[in-house]
């Protein structure tokens, strides 16, 4: 069978289960995706020479990092390339684009040291997303950024979380796209702490002056990540996720983001994901693959990943989960890392756009529960591959090629890199 064949046939075998093969390819295609930046060249930016900080980590070497913002725009076009689907893309202040001799602190960064990569989005109709830098700088102290008891410290930190909303709303004036601009800080503590109140309260405030930085909320769509702890701050992290979560209830306009590698393990986003749609009218998604802890390893298309898509596609929410990858793989070729992640997510959103979701909640609606999990069960048998080959081929790219063209890459650019 040749593929336009198989792909007849699966369309036929969906249309008897209820689903529209052809709606659901037509649909992805308009879903914007937000890919990070920072699995390029292992969070390391271009603002600093020190070490990655924050309680997060890159592991591996693998030769052909970018070192360059040149070099991470190649690599960056060759995953747009590879991968399927709409992109938007992520960006962190610590990647700004300094011209010879021009240099900012974090207070003091500007959009034109973001021209770079507004021309770059605009030349690829991407819109851009982005996060502030509370990491990898020496301005942190005792590990606290935003909480910090020191004035001076917390200032540098609400400077900074303000200078990145007016480069947010240059983005979003420039591409014609809403920024997303996501505030995390690594800030806790290692040890059993003597206040947990008072780190939040300090924490509270300086968000809040973030935020009262003035902006179009439109345009710009500030978000609060929470996490469990990180490497080295594991007694207590200040931004816990019941802190977050009240922090965007109680303020307007600002919304929560769930990272799914930032809960205990048994935990699982995809359940988060209706709860919070039930109370807030967007939400934000990190999303990532966590193997025992926050690893963020490359996106798979696994089963907790087909069931945060599933709640994002059945509950109509496509327009107010604004969905963000954040993994870095330093010990696997980096475009494969970048590209295997975004292509599984798309697999996970198109699998769920294929799914009668109207026929199974009336099933469970009904307490019909033993045809409810046949039905699921006989839906997982279905030629998903014959689609989603489809929609690789009407997107330009291909399931049986990327890997080719990944290795062609890796050969003819990244092995030359030193
Ligand atoms: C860290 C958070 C955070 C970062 C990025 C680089 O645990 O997930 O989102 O990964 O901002
Ligand atoms: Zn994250």
């Amino acid at each position: 069978m040749t593929e336009k064949e198989r792909y007849a046939s699966a369309r036929e075998i969906y249309a008897k289960a209820g689903v529209d093969t052809d709606a659901a390819i037509a649909k992805l295609k308009e879903v914007p995706v937000s890919l990070h930046c920072w699995q390029g060249d292992d969070v390391t930016g271009f603002d600093h020479d020190g070490p990655l900080t924050g309680g997060i980590q890159t592991t591996g070497n693998y030769p052909g990092k970018a070192r360059t913002p040149q070099e991470l725009m190649q690599d960056i076009e060759q995953v747009i390339r590879l991968a399927p689907g709409k992109k938007k893309l992520n960006l962190h202040a610590s990647y700004a684009v300094f011209e010879k001799g021009e240099s900012a602190d974090r207070d003091k960064i500007e959009p034109k040291h973001f021209a770079a990569w507004a021309e770059f989005a605009k030349a690829h109709h991407m819109g851009i997303d982005f996060n502030p830098t509370f990491f990898s700088h020496d301005r942190i102290k005792d590990g606290l950024t935003l909480s910090s008891p020191d004035e001076e410290t917390r200032r540098f930190w609400i400077n900074h979380g303000k200078a990145c909303i007016r480069i947010s709303e240059y983005f979003a004036k420039e591409t014609g796209m809403p920024c997303v601009m996501n505030i995390w800080t690594g800030d806790g503590a290692k040890d059993i702490p003597a206040d947990r109140l008072g780190p939040r309260e300090r924490y509270k405030a300086a968000i809040e002056e973030i935020i009262s930085q003035p902006h179009d909320p439109k345009l710009v769509k500030p978000c609060v990540e929470s996490k469990v702890f990180g490497i080295g701050v594991e007694s207590y992290t200040t931004g816990s996720s019941e802190f977050a979560l009240s922090f965007a209830a109680s303020h307007e306009g600002c919304l929560p983001l769930m990272d799914n590698g930032h809960y205990h393990p048994t935990e699982m986003v995809s359940d988060k994901i209706p709860a919070l749609l039930a109370f807030f009218p967007e939400i934000a998604l990190h999303i990532t693959r966590p193997v025992r802890w926050d690893s963020d390893h490359v996106v798979l298309f696994d089963d907790e990943t087909k069931e945060m898509a599933k709640e994002i596609v059945r509950n109509h929410a496509l327009e107010r989960v604004y969905m963000a990858l954040d993994y870095f793989d330093a010990s696997i070729n980096r475009i494969c890392a970048w590209t295997v992640g975004f292509r599984s997510w798309q697999k996970a959103l198109l699998s769920a756009m294929l799914t009668p979701h109207e026929q199974l909640k009336k099933l469970q609606d009904e307490a019909k529960w033993t045809e409810l999990m046949v039905r699921q069960e006989e839906m997982k048998m279905l030629p998903f591959g014959d689609v989603w080959n489809e929609y690789c081929i009407q997107c330009g790219t291909s399931e049986d090629g990327w890997f080719a063209e990944a290795l062609r890459y890796e050969k003819e650019v990244l092995a030359k890199r030193g």
